[in-house]
This record gives C-alpha cells, sequence and structure tokens, in this order.
C-alpha cells in the first residue's frame, strides 16, 4: 500500500487524503504526425511489426475560461489514468525549432495525480475555490475544487507498429468523430537527447516514404475545430495550435 499524506502536506492547505508524490522520471514523447495514405499503410505491414490494437476513451478538462490549454497544458483522462501534457523546455540557447525539427513536437507527460494537481492549482490559482475539502483518489471531487469541466471526449481506435528501432513507435489513430492520423513517436526522459530521437523519427519517416513537410492536425485539433470553433481560433491566435 502506498503511504498516504493530506496535500496539506505539500501544499499547506487541508485538501485530503491521496497518495505521497513519489516523484518519477519524467518522461518527454517526442512526435511527428502523418497523413496514411495507403501506400503509407501498405509500407508499414510490409516493414513494420502490428504490436498491438487498444481502443480507449479520452477526457480533456479545462476550466470554462480555457486557462490551462492556453498555457499548452492539457489534461486528460484516459482508461481511469489521469495525464496532464506539458511542453517539454527547450535547453537554454536554443534555437526554436524550423523545418524538420518543427514538424516534431515535444511535450512532458505528468502522471503522477499530487503532482498534476500541485501543476493544475499553480496554473490556474486565481478564481478556484479553495476550501477545506479537497481531492481524494476514491473521485474526482478536486475537479470541482479547481472549477475543471469536461470540455471534449472522444473514443480512439489504436493500431501500433515497431520498426525494430528502439523506443520507436507507429500509431494509426481513428477517432470516434471521423479523423484518421499517424503518430511516429520516441519517448526520451527529460533532459535526454531530443535530436537523437528527431533522427529516429525522420528515418522512420523516410522509410515510410513521408515527404511532406506540412504540419498535420492532431485529432484535438481537429475536435476543437469543430466543436469549439471560438476556442480553436484563440489557440490559434496564442500560436499554441
Ligand atoms: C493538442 C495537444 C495535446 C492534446 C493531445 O494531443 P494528441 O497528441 O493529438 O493526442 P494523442 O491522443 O495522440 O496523445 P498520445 O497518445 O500520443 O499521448 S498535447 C499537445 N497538444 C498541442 C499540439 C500541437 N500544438 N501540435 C501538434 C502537431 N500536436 C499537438
Amino acid at each position: 500500500m502506498p503511504k498516504t499524506i493530506g496535500l496539506k502536506d505539500l501544499t499547506g492547505e487541508g485538501v485530503g487524503a491521496i497518495p505521497a508524490p513519489v516523484r518519477q522520471e519524467m518522461i518527454v514523447e517526442v512526435e511527428r504526425k502523418f497523413t496514411c495514405s495507403g501506400d503509407t499503410l501498405k509500407t508499414l505491414e510490409e516493414i513494420g511489426v502490428c504490436v498491438g490494437q487498444r481502443q480507449f476513451l479520452d477526457q480533456y478538462f479545462d476550466t470554462p475560461e480555457f486557462e490551462l490549454t492556453l498555457r499548452d497544458l492539457w489534461l486528460r483522462k484516459r482508461k481511469e489514468c489521469w495525464e496532464l501534457k506539458c511542453p517539454a523546455e527547450m535547453v537554454t540557447g536554443t534555437e526554436e525549432p524550423s523545418g524538420e525539427q518543427s514538424l516534431c513536437t515535444r511535450y512532458k507527460e505528468i502522471t503522477n495525480l499530487p503532482e498534476i494537481y500541485m501543476k493544475v492549482k499553480e496554473v490556474i490559482k486565481e478564481g478556484c475555490k479553495d476550501g477545506e475539502s479537497g481531492p481524494s483518489l476514491d473521485d474526482d471531487s478536486w475537479l470541482r475544487k479547481l472549477n475543471l469541466v469536461c470540455f471534449a471526449e472522444y473514443t480512439t481506435v489504436r493500431q501500433s507498429f515497431t520498426l525494430g528501432e528502439e523506443g520507436l513507435q507507429i500509431d494509426l489513430d481513428q477517432a470516434d468523430f471521423g479523423y484518421n492520423v499517424g503518430e511516429i513517436e520516441v519517448l526520451i526522459p527529460e533532459g535526454g537527447d531530443v535530436q537523437s530521437a528527431q533522427e529516429k523519427i525522420r528515418n522512420a519517416a523516410q522509410k515510410l516514404g513521408l515527404t511532406g513537410d506540412e504540419q498535420v492536425e492532431g485529432k484535438m485539433h481537429v475536435y476543437l475545430k469543430r466543436y469549439h470553433p471560438e476556442h480553436y481560433a484563440k489557440l490559434l491566435s496564442a500560436h499554441i495550435l
């Protein structure tokens, strides 16, 4: 059984009993999206190995004013697990990615609920209802406390492949609102070698015959454009999407 402590011990404000945050090694996901044509699928089936197919429901949460996503923070619940995706910091002195590098996104994934709570609270601290009672692992009352509501919900069927390159995975996603997209991804520890991850992704893209250098929209991109056009426009103006 994990040791449980009150979040009080972390924040100085009594907010309930949740497991003590075990500082997990942070994972950074370096990823490039692509449009999977019939030819790409054929190549993938020839040179890749299918490692499984799964289906999952994603529920994304934000405040009614979209304070998280306007800061490029993406809070979601997938298969009963919480995840917060935040932009991975650039190393000081490095330039903004350009050209082919800009096709790859880099996001840090926080999966430890106390850490997620702390980060979200820090970002939206103004205006959140802070009382005596607080979050617990048994229910989602912490969402109400932070004024978080579900703004997007969709199911994805994901088929995953490897190309024999260590740490590299290719996912083909079909979202239930009628959008398909592929992703080539490499997971590295925070502070790990981003360039080598990008190199692996570039090689995989070449093997799949992906020649285009245009940004391919992710599922959330398309979902927001369709179902939250005003917020989508704000995210575009803020250069988040
Ligand atoms: C929109 C967004 C995020 C939400 C999750 O997006 P996505 O990577 O499309 O989800 P999914 O289901 O593929 O997640 P996975 O299983 O790979 O973890 S997280 C970051 N963004 C912003 C963003 C962006 N600005 N540009 C691109 C190309 N992708 C994402």
